[in-house]
Formats: C-alpha cells, sequence, structure tokens
C-alpha cells in the first residue's frame, strides 16, 4: 500500500515536504526566541522594549513524565492552547505560554524502583522523551520559562512556600492568613488567649511551642491515616480505592493512628467556596469543589448521657422531636464510657448482635469493621451496629433513647456521634427498621409507614411545655429550635465542613524533603530560608521500606531514615551549633503542581519565588474586583478537585501574606475532552493489537479470528495507543495539528480514525497548490484582483474564524479554512491571487504553523509569521445582497424567489406571481402582502 503522505511529485506537500519545511522552522524559532515573551523586571525583563499592557497567560495541566512516552491523546489540549496562543499573538498581546514537568511522586519512583535506576536519571529520560515527542508537533513555548518540579532550584522555592506557610496563622476574626510572629506578639501582650484559654506568659517553653503550633497553618498531629504496608507508605483518602486498597499496586490499606504533618486548608474552607463565584470556571468543576467541602449549616446539640453532655451534629434540628435513638461512631471517645457493665435481662436479641456483654459486642463490631475505609462505611447496605447498654435523654422529649455504635457514623465529621430520627433520615430508618427500633413522624407530607419522608414540610408531634414548634415550616422550625437551645444552653447553630486538613506528607523519596529538623527534645524548628535548598541525600537504596501487604502492624520506616549522614546535622539555628535531625518524610505529589505558574511568571528569580511586579503584570486583578490570575488554563476534568483545591489554597495564602496581587491562581479554566479510541478483544477476553484488527461487513478480525470492539481510552493496556511520532512521519506535525483540532468540539471526547487523518493532509495538500507549483516548486500566486465573489467569502470566513478563534471552537475554525480553500481551488484550479493567499496563511498559521511560515516566506516576507496582524473583514461583505423569499397563497406556501436584498416591492410581487403562476392563473389576486426579508404572501379568489 503506497502511504498518501508518500509521493512522486518533489514539491507537493507530503510527507518529506513537510518534515523539512517542520525541522526548519523548528530551528527558526529556536534560535530567534520567537515565542519568548518579555517581563516587566528581572532577568527575563527587555530593557529596551516597552511590554504591552494586553497580554495573556496561557497554561497547560503540565504533564507527568511517564516512562511509556506519549499517544495522540495527551498533546490535544497542548496544541488547542498553542493555537489559542498564537492567535492571540497576532492581536499584539504579549503571550506567556510553556511546558513543564511535574517530575516528582510515586509513579516515578515505582517506575525506577522496577528497571533498578535512580528516579532522578529515569525522570530526566522520561522528560527528554517527552520533550523530542512535543517539540517535532512545533508547540510554541517559550523554553527558558519550562521547569521541572524536581529541579533544586525550583523545590528550593516548594520549601519556601511550606516555610511561608509553617510560619504563619489564620486569624478568624479577619479570615486571612498572618505571620506567626503576630500571634506571638499578640499572646505576649495578652490581648489573645491561646487556643484552651490559657495565658501564654504563664506557661512552660514547650507548652509555649505548642500554643503557637495549635495556631499554624502546617501542624504536626497525630491521626488515623491510610497505612499501606505493601507500599510502604501513607495514603490521602483520595489515593484509596472504594474497596481499601491502594489505587497504586492494589495493596490492602489500614487505618493506623500516626503522628503527621498536616495542612489547615479547612482554615479557608469558606474563602474556597465563596471565591468559586469570580471564577470562569465550568459548573460542573465548581459544584465538585463546593460539594468536596460540603459546607453544611446546622445545630450541636447537647444530649444528657450517663458520661455526661453527648454532643451530636444535625443540619435538622426541626427534627429533634423525633430522635429516637442515637448512635456514635465506633471510635467516637465516649464509647468506652458509655458501654455498660451488662445487659438487661429481656434485651433485643438483635441489639446485641449475639455476644453476652457490651464489651463484647462493641470489641466484636469493631473487630469487623477495622478494615473499612469511610467509603465503604457509607455504601447503602444493610445497617450493622451494636447497642452500648446505656441510654441518652432527648432535650426536647425528656425520654431515654438508647445509644448504639454503628459504622455509617463516621469519625471525624460532626461530632462522631449522631442523633437519629429514622422518620426523616434514610440511613436511620434502615436501621430502626433492622433493629425494630421507634419511628415517630415530626414532618408532615410522607408516609412514614413504608418509607423515611427527608423533604421539608411542617412540623407536627413537635411541642413541649417550653417549646412548640408545631405547624412551622423547616426553616422557621429550625431557627425556634436553635434559639430555645441556645436559651437553655443545650446547643446552638454550626457550621460543618466535609474538607478535612491536607496530609501532607509521605514515607518515600522521590519528593521535596521537609525543611524542618527536631532537636533532642523532639520539638520541631523550622530552617532559616538561607539554608534552602534541602536538597535530597544521594542514598544507595532509595527503595522505601515495604512490609508483609498484610502487616497490618508494621511501622512507616521513610527510605530517607537510612541516609543517616543526613539525617544527623550540627546547625546553628541562632542559639549556637547544636545537634539535630531531619524530617524523614517528603511532601506528597502535589506540593510541587501548586504553584507552578508563579514560576513560569518568574523561572530564572535567584531571590525570589516570583517577582511581585513580574506577577501583577501576568496575573494581578485587571479591575476593581477582579481576582486575577492565569487568562486560560486547560486540563482534565479528573483534577476538578484536589490539584485545582489545593493550588488555591497555597495561592490564598501567598496573596495574604502579600507574595501575590492575585487572589486566585486561576481565572479561567478549560475541560479539554479527550481522545478516545477502539480496542479489541479476543474470545478469551485478551486485548489485541488494535493497529492489526480488520473489519469485514461490520465485523472485526485479528490473525482470521474475530473480535470484539469495545471503545474507550487509549493507552498500552489496551494496545490500541497510537504514538504522534507515528503520524508525524507519515504526514508531518501540521496534520497531525490540523486532524486533532478537526475532530470536534474541544471539550468533548472524540474516537480517534488513523484512517481519516489523511483528510486533514489533503487540505494541506489542496492549500499549498493554490500558491506553489507541485511541478517546479515556484510561486504560482497572481497579482490579480479578488472577484466579489472572492471577497464576499474571505471576509465571511475570516469573521467566522475570528470569533471561532476567541470560543475556543477550534474545529470550526478548520471547518471554515477548508471551505475558504475548497472556494478557491474551484475558482481558480493553481494560482489563487495573492489577495486571497496571504490572509489565508496568517488565519491558517495557529493550526498549522509550519507551512504558514513556509508559505508566508515563499510570499515574499521577511522573518516569522508569529507576530502579523491577524486580518480584520468589512461588515460590508457579511451582509447578504440576495435572499430567498417563500411564496405563500392563501397560506400556503407554493414557490421560492431569489431577489436583491434592496429590490423594490414591485419587482418582488412580479416575481413572486411568476414563480407561483400555476396557482394564481384564473383568480384574481386580493392582497399582495410584502414582509421585507421575510415572505411573500398573495391572498386569491
Ligand atoms: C438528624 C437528622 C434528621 C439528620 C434528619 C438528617 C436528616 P450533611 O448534610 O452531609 O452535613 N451526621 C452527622 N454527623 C455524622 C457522622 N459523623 N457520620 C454520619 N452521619 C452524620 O449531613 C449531616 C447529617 O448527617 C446530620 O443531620 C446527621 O443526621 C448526619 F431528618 O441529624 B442528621
Amino acid at each position: 500500500m503506497t502511504n498518501p503522505g508518500e509521493n512522486t511529485l518533489q514539491h507537493r506537500y507530503g510527507a518529506p515536504l513537510a518534515a523539512d519545511i517542520e525541522t526548519k522552522w523548528q530551528g527558526f524559532w529556536r534560535e530567534n526566541g520567537t515565542f519568548n515573551a518579555p517581563n516587566p523586571v528581572g532577568a527575563l525583563a527587555e530593557p529596551n522594549k516597552e511590554l504591552p499592557e494586553n497580554k495573556l497567560f496561557v497554561q497547560d495541566m503540565f504533564p507527568f513524565p511517564s516512562g511509556a512516552g506519549l499517544h495522540v491523546g495527551h498533546p490535544l489540549g497542548y496544541i488547542a492552547t498553542d493555537v489559542f496562543a498564537r492567535y492571540n499573538r497576532m492581536l499584539g498581546k504579549n503571550v506567556l505560554h510553556t511546558l513543564g514537568y511535574d517530575a516528582f511522586g510515586l509513579p516515578a519512583e515505582q517506575y525506577a524502583i522496577q528497571t533498578g535506576t535512580h528516579p532522578r536519571i529515569k525522570t530526566q529520560e522520561s522528560i527528554d522523551n517527552m520533550e523530542r515527542q512535543l517539540g517535532r508537533l512545533g508547540l510554541g513555548h517559550d523554553k527558558r520559562r519550562a521547569v521541572a518540579t524536581t529541579d533544586t532550584e525550583y523545590y528550593k522555592w516548594t520549601q519556601w512556600i511550606f516555610l511561608q506557610i509553617f510560619n504563619s496563622w489564620f486569624d478568624p476574626d479577619v479570615k486571612k492568613a498572618r505571620p506567626i510572629a503576630e500571634l506571638i506578639a499578640e499572646f505576649e501582650a495578652g490581648t489573645r488567649l491561646t487556643k484552651d484559654g490559657r495565658k501564654y506568659n504563664t506557661l512552660t517553653k514547650a507548652e509555649q511551642a505548642e500554643a503557637v503550633d495549635a495556631y499554624r497553618l502546617v501542624y504536626r498531629t497525630s491521626s488515623m491515616v491510610n497505612w499501606c504496608p505493601g507500599l510502604g507508605t501513607v495514603l490521602a483518602n483520595e489515593e484509596v480505592t472504594s474497596d481499601g486498597k491502594s489505587e497504586r499496586g492494589n495493596f490492602p490499606v489500614f487505618r493506623k493512628q500516626l503522628s503527621q504533618w498536616m495542612m489547615r486548608i479547612t482554615a479557608y474552607s469558606d474563602r474556597l467556596i465563596d471565591d468559586l463565584e469570580l471564577l470562569d470556571w465550568p459548573d460542573k468543576v465548581k459544584s465538585m469543589q463546593r460539594n468536596w467541602i460540603g459546607r453544611s449549616r446546622g445545630a450541636e446539640v447537647d444530649f444528657t448521657s450517663p458520661a455526661g453532655p453527648l454532643r451530636v451534629f444535625t443540619t435538622r434540628p426541626d427534627t429533634l422531636f423525633g430522635a429516637t435513638y442515637m448512635v456514635l461512631a465506633p471510635e467516637h471517645e465516649l464509647v468506652d464510657a458509655l458501654t455498660a457493665p451488662t445487659y438487661a435481662d429481656g434485651v433485643d436479641k438483635r441489639w446485641t448482635n449475639g455476644q453476652d456483654t457490651p464489651a463484647e459486642a462493641v470489641a466484636a463490631y469493631k473487630k469487623s469493621i477495622a478494615a473499612k475505609s469511610d467509603l465503604e462505611r457509607q455504601e447503602n447496605k444493610e445497617k450493622t451496629g451494636v447497642f452500648l447498654g446505656t441510654y441518652a435523654v432527648n432535650p426536647v422529649t425528656g425520654e431515654e433513647v438508647p445509644i448504639f455504635i454503628a459504622d455509617y457514623v463516621l469519625t471525624g465529621y460532626g461530632t462522631g456521634a449522631i442523633m437519629s430520627v429514622p422518620a426523616h433520615d434514610t440511613r436511620d430508618y434502615e436501621f430502626a427498621k433492622a433493629f425494630g427500633l421507634p419511628i415517630v413522624e415530626v414532618v408532615k407530607g410522607g408516609n412514614v409507614e413504608v418509607e423515611a419522608f427527608t423533604e421539608s414540610g411542617e412540623a407536627v408531634n413537635s411541642a413541649n411545655d417550653s417549646l412548640d414548634i408545631n405547624g412551622l415550616n423547616k426553616a422557621d422550625a429550625i431557627e425556634k429550635t436553635i434559639a430555645w437551645l441556645e436559651e437553655k444552653g443545650l446547643g446552638a447553630e454550626k457550621i460543618q465542613y466535609k474538607l478535612r486538613d491536607w496530609l501532607f506528607a509521605r514515607q518515600r523519596y522521590w519528593g521535596e524533603p521537609f525543611p524542618v529538623v527536631y532537636d533532642e527534645d523532639g520539638i520541631a524548628h523550622a530552617l532559616p530560608e538561607s539554608m534552602l535548598p534541602i536538597e535530597l541525600p544521594e542514598v544507595e537504596d532509595y527503595k522505601p521500606v515495604s512490609f508483609d501487604p498484610e502487616d497490618a502492624n508494621s511501622e512507616p520506616q521513610p527510605p530517607l531514615a537510612k541516609a543517616t549522614e543526613w539525617v544527623n546535622v550540627e546547625l546553628d539555628l541562632g542559639d549556637g551549633p547544636k545537634q539535630y535531625t531531619r524530617d524523614t518524610n517528603v511532601m506528597p505529589q502535589w506540593a510541587g503542581s501548586s504553584w507552578y505558574q508563579l514560576r513560569y511568571i518568574d523561572p530564572q528569580n535567584a531571590d525570589a519565588f516570583c517577582d511581585i511586579e513580574n506577577e501583577r503584570y501576568w496575573t494581578g486583578p485587571q479591575f476593581d474586583g477582579d481576582c486575577g490570575g492565569v487568562d486560560l488554563y486547560v486540563g482534565g476534568v479528573e483534577h476538578a478537585v484536589l490539584h485545582l483545591l489545593y493550588s488555591r489554597f497555597w495561592h490564598k495564602v501567598l496573596f495574604d501574606l502579600g507574595h501575590v496581587t492575585s487572589v486566585e491562581p486561576y481565572r479561567r479554566l478549560y475541560n479539554q475532552g479527550y481522545i478516545q479510541a477502539f480496542a479489541y478483544t479476543d474470545s478469551r477476553g485478551v486485548y489485541v493489537p488494535a493497529a492489526e484488527v480488520e473489519e469485514k461487513d461490520g465485523k472485526f478480525f485479528y490473525q482470521g479470528e474475530e473480535v470484539t470492539q469495545e471503545y474507550g481510552k487509549m493507552g498500552k493496556s489496551l494496545k490500541n495507543s497510537v504514538s504522534p511520532d507515528e503520524i508525524c512521519d507519515d504526514y508531518g506535525a501540521d496534520t497531525l495539528r490540523v486532524y486533532e483540532m478537526a475532530m470536534g468540539p474541544l471539550d468533548t471526547s472524540r474516537p480517534w480514525a488513523t484512517k481519516d487523518v489523511v483528510g486533514a493532509h489533503r487540505f494541506l495538500q489542496r492549500l499549498w497548490r493554490l500558491a506553489i507549483s507541485e511541478e517546479t516548486g515556484e510561486l504560482i500566486v497572481t497579482e490579480g484582483e479578488l472577484t466579489e465573489d472572492d471577497k464576499k467569502s474571505l471576509h465571511r470566513t475570516i469573521a467566522g474564524v475570528t470569533e471561532d478563534y476567541q470560543e475556543l471552537r477550534l474545529n470550526t475554525v478548520v471547518a471554515k479554512l477548508i471551505e475558504y480553500v475548497n472556494y478557491l481551488t474551484k475558482a481558480y484550479n493553481g494560482g489563487a491571487p495573492r489577495a486571497a493567499i496571504e490572509p489565508l496563511v496568517v488565519m491558517l498559521s495557529p493550526i498549522a504553523p509550519h507551512v504558514a511560515e513556509e508559505l508566508w516566506a515563499r510570499l515574499g516576507h521577511e522573518g516569522t509569521v508569529t507576530y502579523v496582524e491577524f486580518p480584520g473583514f468589512e461588515e460590508k461583505y457579511l451582509v447578504d445582497d440576495e435572499i430567498e423569499l417563500p411564496v405563500q397563497v392563501n397560506g400556503k406556501v407554493r414557490g421560492r424567489i431569489m431577489v436583491a436584498t434592496d429590490a423594490a416591492q414591485d419587482a418582488v410581487i412580479a416575481a413572486a406571481m411568476d414563480a407561483v403562476a400555476a396557482h394564481v392563473d384564473g383568480k384574481t389576486v386580493v392582497k399582495q402582502i410584502v414582509v421585507p426579508g421575510r415572505m411573500v404572501n398573495l391572498v386569491v379568489k
């Protein structure tokens, strides 16, 4: 089979010529720094150049340098941002666009462990390969700004930002971060008490340190974590699958109490929710963030119990009269105190789970749920739990209600205890049914005989001597109940969040070391800025200490702990040289990506993470109330929550501390769709190489055997990857770019079809033939005038693509350019007029930049097409000079006429009469109605 990209004509636009052109122009761009964007100040400033006020900062979610290399799905977003950036350069904007690497993290380390080389070497190899692959695509990046999070000069500043956060606290009065020194000053002056209400000056040194730590935005705490012995590390909740395994490696994960670094992101819950209003982001992503933060308004209510007040959090204080039992999380601190020595005679057998005493029942129950994740515990399944043998008193009814533990109540949310209202909460209803507990209706509207009624309605059965909410709607009932509780000292309004603080440590090697040491008393000291960077030590054996995957009792042993010379250091932290030990954890993979947009702005700054003047220029607010930030951030929706929440949090801290002028990191977010592909499985369900599958009569065959077609992600495991190198070899990068942009709207997923790529290639060949002779390679454009039709076609194309480029409708840009090229091909069949070709080359250059540069040069221009002004259009060519009108006879359309838009009424009627002569002949026309631009109606008798 001959490859359509190959050809015999030396001057035809085929793969060999495309390759020459692409190499040539990529070299030109590199040598001339074509895409270098100047900064106002610092290393990347150009003193003699006045910066345009009009700027654009475009950013991609940067890739993780994986050893596998790229498939054609990866660059979809990178090409789109490149097109957008190039288009905006033609509008005269100073455009910042680059691409770095998110290079720390577990996958690189795992991969390096498998292959036996140091993660740094492997990471660099992967980066080099991806650079090569992406380099072929002709992306217009300012290469000086490309950073990798693993560069020492980069992670020095990641550590510096950690120190800023560590050395600050969140002042609830002004709702922002402030330097920790200001808190200490307030403590010392006595104007602020410690969190537990003590006077700072009366405390010992250690107690003072503790009081300050309780406020820091970074803190250590002993908390329940997900310990994965098989990987040798602790995992964040998000890294654990719903069936309690590690997302990477599929090892068992156990809940374990461990001392860990945490970031107090919860302090920012309200601002992270409220500032979503300022952002030009997809609604879907905003609501995912809102749900993740999960703000609920409700109340805390105290029930009286044998162990003192038992506090619950409820979003429905209006249902308090219907609380017929209580449930504690099995981990609740009062469980032991509330466990009775014995069960009363005749206790319901369902409540004891076959055990003789409450203590035995509790122990057995705890054991049965130990391995379950929070997600599993909340799943819709049969409700389980056991009775503690004790009762609490409902504060409004005065009735005794039994106390249970059950896994559907989670520790770490609310107070870890609930009042159960089976009539109006589905989980409580199921539990009550399973355990034979009373169901009391307190909201009218449903049928609690058959199911819980969870909607709002009028309160019923809800009155005592001093509180009567009967007849009130939900909001009023809540308000009145809370007022009553507050008056009695039994409760208060409470806003609750689902968001948890950010577990910020991993027991791994390939991450940023913490700039923290411990003294002989185990007190943590943040290192001064002057000691940064804290570099990763070279270790012989950088593998984590992993354990028997099933050994829940194993203790994390970070690999850095083995670098004893690095761990034990003598330092002078202001009070003379002393021995310290370094923290042996590393930061989680999210750290480096939480601020990289700021380093793109000022990548070579040795004195600061980013000069605020440069930040103000590139991402500062542009008008009153504007949040500022990167102008366009493109990436997959899988980062809707964690990455974007973490980077918003860090950015806000930096803003509070005065290091940046923008309130948000990313002003506009765009989620691109995915390139998907068909995959094929044989009769055993094993994937076969998709490229070797043949289609016959709608059936698919691999080596003669019929296989089943599936549709989904592109990837190695599905054996359906297509590499961009392959397409570049066969057709050239411009063809790949045109094809990917033409496949469909950028925000939707689309199936890859290698056989369709040739269509994009033929389009570029037709374009080429309009200007260049395939036989001689000579320029064949004419200097002739454009016809009226040419002008109409040209100006319409310009108007259309201008709007489409702005709205990122890149598929319709391609469609309109194809239409224009087809028009010219038909009209001229060979050399077209220069005045028709030049604007075409400019319009196409963002999408197919190499061929555009080549044509631009052959048309006689010096230098690059990159900064040529984007063509404008004249309105007068956009209006039609002829229109089609329907002609009705007695209200029925009987014909159509073409008339000049400015035709006189008489002429329109004459044309209409002609068109419908058969329906009018022999009748009398009693009325002729012309609705200009719309229709003609003739009334006949
Ligand atoms: C009584 C009640 C009656 C409730 C009713 C709901 C409906 P959101 O909206 O997600 O914040 N809850 C409180 N703490 C819990 C915990 N640690 N584990 C599991 N469930 C917990 O949900 C708050 C509601 O979830 C609370 O309001 C409580 O049940 C339950 F008709 O209290 B509710």
